[in-house]
């Protein structure tokens, strides 16, 4: 086989050049927000329960987002993402909790 064959890419060619093609999926931020209502126990379990914080872990990420506003509780692929969203809220509002989970592109 010689040096240009068709099967072979020659040296030079910017098909050299080509990355692999095979791209990280874009993660998703994960937060909660606050608000006047939900208990700071909820939030502390919600927190264990989905995103499998300690409770050290997950007593500070709920008073970062008592006294922030927001925190992040994780970074994941869209459609996990998507998920723990819709598990927290429905949760929420199955125990009365008007708790906020919003997902961006991080
Ligand atoms: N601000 C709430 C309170 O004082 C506690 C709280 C923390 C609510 C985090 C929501 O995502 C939240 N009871």
């Amino acid at each position: 086989m010689s040096n240009d064959s068709p099967s072979r890419i020659p040296e030079g060619d910017t098909l050299t050049q080509v990355k692999p093609k095979l791209k990280k999926p874009p993660l998703y931020r994960v937060s909660l927000l606050n608000d006047d209502y939900t208990t700071m126990e909820f939030v502390i379990q919600v927190l264990q329960k989905f995103f499998q914080k300690s409770f050290e872990e997950a007593t500070q990420i709920m008073l970062q987002v008592h006294h922030k506003g927001q925190a992040a509780c994780g970074f994941y692929p869209f459609e996990i993402a998507e998920t723990k969203v819709n598990q927290v809220i429905s949760f929420s509002r199955t125990h009365e909790h008007p708790l906020q989970c919003i997902m961006e592109e991080a």
